[in-house]
């Protein structure tokens, strides 16, 4: 039974003096103290509140900060310092996102995480012409170290600790970030010599004082989140490798990596898939940096960081930050044998899941967003990002940013969650398996349960020769589609149940009024701007110096070499800053080395079978007669034409998100009972409208069906119905789905005749799928 933590026991078991210990030294730069924390916390009622509890009668408990860490990575966790309050964010320009960041730091908000369009992600200026619907759109538009000084304007680099979630342009992004705050620093030095008549100079260099954290997770772009530029190989052993190893040597508050699982769970992923996988991946970096850059694990592991998404499954997700400490530490110690304990500790951020909430009475999103942030910090997670309630709709506005900045708040100053260091450590969970073998399983089977599962998973993938084998065998993109299929089946056949989307419904009157505004950006007056700045800028930067810096980075990707050590010549993370520093642009440092590697192309997969598997397994017959009824008007259309109907689902811009397309192909896919019985062509990402419009005609398909996660809908949609005019093609309908708020829907369906219908978010795969064919019949 867990009892209070006493100083009862007269010999203490070891693990609490270690404890005890570590308690200590974690207070010792505060006023408080083990002691005070134990007796001083007394609630109204008379209470003293511990700050961690355990059996007394264990013989050696397990203990928050104490190996394999499940109940946390630090042993007075909140009790001493709170999670990182870090809401994620970007609109547009510089100027506008740098205004939200000080007035967020101003309302409570305790670190930044910038958010980055998408032409920045993919490596392009906002002059490019494949960028035209993207620029400004899901982020800020970085172009240049101009741009990047203007973000943090009036924010102290060497004091506010800054994430970056960038990925694919990591080299440049980085090298501007570092080269404003030294050019911020310079700023400050030349301040205080003028007001203090000298000195200044002594203070260390910028470059070990930035605290922060660069996302640099290439493994799971390729597998889902999309925004990579150059091939996998590439982008590990000198994007990934020169960046951690350059951080290693100058700057070692930084955080090299944000190994996510995330963005796996939002591309459909389950929880063990995310975990093992999230883990797995984590392996590989170590491996990379000691292979491949010839560094020591703990040179490096201390500071790679975790990133998780936390789901509506409340008691599985507490369990997987738990299992995830871990797994990290069993397996750092196996494989590694890192003599610094710090290599062991698995630190982490986290996000609530987009994919969780609804366009439908977007309220109920606050409270699934609440229900997930507490799972978050009852796991334990050291920082935290919560979504706005109008996430199924758009980007945050003011207002609902400070919803989603309060729902964090309210836990740390009101609810009192800070108080107590794993409140779930020693609970008797016992899942149905222990109910029915009536096993008296110590605690935490849930914990024990997951963490067996992810083993399962990361032994797969061990065998396979690594993650980076295993992606490029393509089973980690295949198993995540496969998971995301099957989810959106439970959903559309009733399994899982989504208040006010497939259970408890409004009527469509209500549900108008509760309908909210979203955040609008013009698009084209932020490329404008961007434009202007960028020729502003290439008017008066020294072009030779330019020229020779990126002839310098091309040359240095091209070697065999790697040159990851932080002091090498060669280190690529060096010569960008330099490219920053001489106001070479994002795009042109991209290029250069595009031009030693090249861009990675990716080759597109559909799961076949997982959609109607779980409808003829629902058990329901009145969705699975739904279903059945969707393969009829299927069939009688093949007899009527003489072919299946054929759809082309396609993806513009540079936005990546492609959970939505995969399963839409998936679920209309196929010829057997299992899919819904379309011909399905799936596009590669990122492509312009002109080429979308030249594939939908060399495939002879009825339909396009495009799907839009990043705003880019009401530039490119119009421009894709314009191609298919211009070589006659009108007669192909275009349908929309994803991430489009119900305000553009006249604009698409009406003003600009874009597109002939729109699915947003809830709608049910067989549903589409019979409107869609409706649709095709209605222009043949
Ligand atoms: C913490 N500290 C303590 C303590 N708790 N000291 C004493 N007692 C305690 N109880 C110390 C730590 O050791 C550390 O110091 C300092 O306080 C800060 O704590 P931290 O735990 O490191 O927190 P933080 O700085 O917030 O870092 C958290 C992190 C980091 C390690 C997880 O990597 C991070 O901030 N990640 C954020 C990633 C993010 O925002 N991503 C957004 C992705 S959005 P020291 O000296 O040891 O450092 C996305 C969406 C998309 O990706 O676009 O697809
Ligand atoms: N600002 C705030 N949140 C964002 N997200 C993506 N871009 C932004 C932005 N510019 C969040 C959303 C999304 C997740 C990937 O990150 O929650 O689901």
């Amino acid at each position: 039974m867990p009892v209070f933590s006493s100083p009862r026991s007269v010999r203490k078991p070891a693990n609490v003096s270690l404890w005890e210990k570590l308690a200590e030294k974690e207070l010792s730069k505060s006023e408080k103290t083990v002691h005070s924390l134990r007796t001083e916390r007394v609630i109204p009622e008379g209470i003293a509140i511990q700050p961690v509890y355990y059996n007394l009668n264990d013989t050696n408990p397990a203990m928050p900060g104490v190996k394999p860490y499940d109940r946390g990575p630090y042993a007075t966790m909140y009790t001493n310092r709170p999670w990182t309050i870090r809401q994620y964010a970007g609109f547009s320009t510089a100027e506008e996102s740098n205004k939200f960041y000080r007035a967020n730091v101003a309302a409570g908000q305790q670190g930044l995480s910038v958010a980055f369009d998408l032409p920045t992600h993919r490596g392009y200026d906002s002059d490019h012409p494949r960028v035209v619907g993207d620029v400004g759109m899901a982020g800020v538009s970085i172009d240049s170290v101009e741009d990047m000084k203007i973000l943090f304007d009036g924010i102290p680099l060497d004091q506010i600790s800054v994430s970056m979630t960038m990925n694919g342009a990591v080299l440049p992004t980085m090298a501007m970030y570092v080269q404003a705050a030294r050019e911020q620093q310079e700023v400050i030095r030349e301040e205080s010599k003028f007001r203090e008549g000298g000195g200044g100079d002594d203070k260390p260099s910028v470059l070990s004082a930035l605290r922060g954290t660069i996302q640099n997770d290439i493994l799971k772009e390729f597998m889902v989140r999309n925004t990579y530029i150059y091939p996998p190989k590439e982008s590990m052993d000198r994007v990934v490798a020169d960046i951690i190893g350059f951080c290693a040597s100058n700057m070692p508050k930084f955080n090299t990596v944000s190994i996510s699982g995330y963005h796996m769970q939002e591309a459909g992923a389950d929880a063990a898939l995310e975990l093992g996988f999230t883990i797995a991946d984590g392996l590989e970096y170590i491996r990379t940096a000691v292979e491949r850059a010839g560094l020591k694990v703990d040179d490096v592991a201390p500071r790679y960081s975790f990133f998780f998404g936390i789901g509506m499954n409340f008691y599985l997700e507490i369990a997987k930050l738990r299992a995830a400490r871990r797994l990290w530490s069993t397996l750092v110690e196996k494989h590694f044998q890192p003599k610094d304990s710090r290599s062991l500790l698995l630190r982490t951020h986290c996000q609530t899941s987009g994919y969780t909430l609804t366009e439908q009475q977007p309220l109920n999103n606050i409270i699934r967003t609440t229900i997930e942030a507490l799972a978050a910090v009852q796991g334990g997670t050291q920082s935290l990002h919560t979504n706005s309630y109008d996430e199924a709709i758009g980007l945050p506005t003011v207002q609902t940013a400070r919803v989603a900045r309060n729902t964090q708040l309210i836990l740390q100053e009101e609810a009192g969650v800070c108080d107590v260091a794993d409140p779930w450590g020693g609970s008797y969970m016992n899942l149905l398996l222990n109910l029915v073998t009536l096993e008296n399983t110590k605690m935490e089977s849930l914990t024990d349960e997951l963490a067996e599962k992810a083993m399962e998973i990361i032994n797969e993938v061990e065998a396979a020769g690594g993650m980076t084998s295993y992606i490029n065998s393509g089973m980690a993109k295949l198993r995540i589609e496969e998971s995301a299929t099957k989810k959106q089946a439970r959903i559309d056949s009733g399994q899982d149940v989504i208040v006010g989307v497939n259970k408890y419904r409004l009527d469509a009157k209500e549900e108008e009024q509760e309908r909210q505004d979203v955040l609008q950006i013009d698009n084209s007056a932020v490329r404008q701007k961007q434009i202007d700045r960028l020729n502003k800028l290439k008017a008066t930067r020294n072009a030779e110096e330019v020229s020779n810096i990126l002839a310098a980075i091309e040359a240095s990707a091209k070697l065999d070499c790697s040159s990851s050590k932080g002091d090498d010549p060669n280190n690529l993370m060096a010569l960008c800053i330099e490219a920053a520093r001489v106001r070479c642009t994002l795009g042109e440092i991209s290029q250069a080395l595009e031009n030693a590697w090249g861009r990675h192309v990716p080759s597109s997969t559909i799961v076949q079978g997982a959609y109607g598997a779980s409808f003829t397994t629902a058990g329901k017959s009145d969705s699975e007669s739904e279903y059945r009824h969707v393969l009829d008007e299927v069939k009688k259309f093949e007899e009527r034409e003489g072919r299946r109907p054929r759809i082309l689902v396609a993806k513009m811009g540079q936005d990546g998100h492609d959970r939505g397309a995969k399963v839409i192909a998936s679920g209309f896919s196929g010829k057997s009972l299992d899919n819904l019985g379309f011909d399905v062509d799936i596009g590669p990402l990122f492509q312009t409208p002109q080429e979308v419009a030249l594939q939908a005609l060399d495939s002879d398909v009825h339909v396009i069906g495009i799907s839009s996660q990043a705003a880019g809908h009401k530039t490119l949609l119009p421009a894709l119905k314009a191609e298919l005019s211009k070589r006659g093609a009108s007669n192909i309908v275009i349908v929309a789905g994803g991430v489009i708020p119900q305000q553009d829907y006249d604009f698409l369906l009406n003003e600009s005749k874009s597109c002939s219908a729109v699915f947003g978010p809830g709608t049910r795969v067989t549903d589409a799928a019979l409107r869609t064919l409706q649709l095709i019949e209605q222009q043949s």
